[in-house]
């Protein structure tokens, strides 16, 4: 078994600070997978199995819980947090994954590369407070691949792209500098990018890449499950495989930042509900005029506002139901006692 110290997980002030005095008996833990009824987390004493003691969603891969050796007592507040909403139709935001320094966006050199998806997983890593990185694979493929690395670092200000031949552990080692000692890069991107290769060369294992879908339930299962490993480099590796569905949830503070342009012409609007359709005094419509700003971007910006505000709304709605319901609920209960023990005429 292989012990680390808290340094070596990637434990820092920001989680130090909120320790109390009745923690003092409690050992930090680092959650490196999540399943239903059990924690499997990395600690100074080694790895642990811990009983949650929340349901299994309010954890996610690089948390870090307070744990007396068996049971997950205390979840400490995530400094980064990556999350989407829940997948089919389930109703709520899902955690992928926490405390993680760097989010790879994974797209390669190809037919893959898409514009609007790569602003969907921009938008996302932002939200989380990572710092985005577009890893651009199957360089060896492409005749000019820097050409990738220009569209991808036009998106915004914020985004570093790296393009890499994911085949070769050589020139993958130019992405240790996200995952070296303590620092945690997270992989996000579609199935058949080479997020499976790349974690390959990144940590030495040897899982299985394919050309199949992962979640196919007919498939062979390679990766399984999302879980933070150990790299070459010292630091650490979330991969996430199997999410064909990244819709947004509570991004809109990533969607402000990767969008800064735009929200800032929105709000010299003439009209602070302005639809920038018709309105008069619009200064989105004008930018478009003179040629500053492109309307596909303006298309793509709507659009993921959209589907972001209505996903938080569906979610604090359907929390408000659960509320209101379960208000009705004890208030009949407790009616009904009182009518019981006669209080009531
Ligand atoms: N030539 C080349 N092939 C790659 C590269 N990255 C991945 N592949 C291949 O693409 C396929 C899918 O890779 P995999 O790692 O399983 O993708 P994943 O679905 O994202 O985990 C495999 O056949 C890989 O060998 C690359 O940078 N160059
Ligand atoms: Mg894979």
């Amino acid at each position: 078994m292989t012990t680390y110290t808290l340094t070596d997980l990637g434990w820092s002030d920001r989680f130090a600070r909120q320790l109390t005095e009745d923690d003092a008996s409690l050992t930090p833990a680092r959650i490196s997978e999540v399943h239903r009824s059990q924690l499997i987390a990395l600690s100074e004493a080694g790895d642990l199995r811990l009983i949650p003691t929340d349901s299994a969603g309010a954890y996610a891969v690089g948390d870090w819980v307070l744990t007396d050796g068996t049971s997950a007592l205390r979840r400490l507040d995530p400094v980064t947090d990556l999350h989407r909403r829940a997948a089919g139709h389930a109703v709520g935001a899902q955690r992928i994954a926490a405390n993680v320094d760097t989010v790879g966006l994974v797209t390669s050199c190809n037919a893959d590369f898409n514009v609007a998806r790569l602003e969907r997983y921009l938008a996302l890593a932002l939200a989380s407070n990572a710092l985005p990185l577009v890893i651009l694979t199957k360089a060896d493929l492409c005749d000019d691949p820097d050409s990738f690395k220009r569209q991808a670092e036009r998106l915004s200000p914020l985004v570093t792209a790296i393009t890499v031949n994911a085949k070769d552990p050589e020139d993958v080692a130019r992405l240790n500098a996200w995952c070296s000692t303590a620092q945690t890069l997270a992989l996000l991107g579609s199935s058949g990018v080479g997020k499976t290769t790349l974690r390959n060369a990144l940590t030495g294992e040897k899982e299985a890449t394919q050309g199949i879908r992962e979640d196919d339930a007919k498939g062979r299962h390679t990766t399984t499950h999302r879980a933070l490993r150990p790299t070459l480099a010292g630091g650490w590796l979330i991969d996430t495989p199997g999410m064909r569905e990244l819709q947004l949830s509570g991004t809109s503070d990533g969607l402000e930042e990767l969008f800064d342009d735009i929200e800032t012409l929105a709000a010299q609007c003439k009209f602070t509900n302005c639809a920038h359709d018709t309105e008069p005094g619009c200064a989105v419509k004008a930018a478009l005029a003179d040629g500053t700003l492109d309307p596909d971007r303006l298309d793509r910006w709507q659009k993921l506002r959209r589907e972001d505000q209505y996903n938080s709304e569906t979610i604090a709605a359907a929390r408000a139901r659960q509320k209101s319901f379960g208000r009705v609920v004890k208030e009949a209960m407790s009616t009904k006692t009182r009518y019981k023990r006669g209080y009531e005429d």
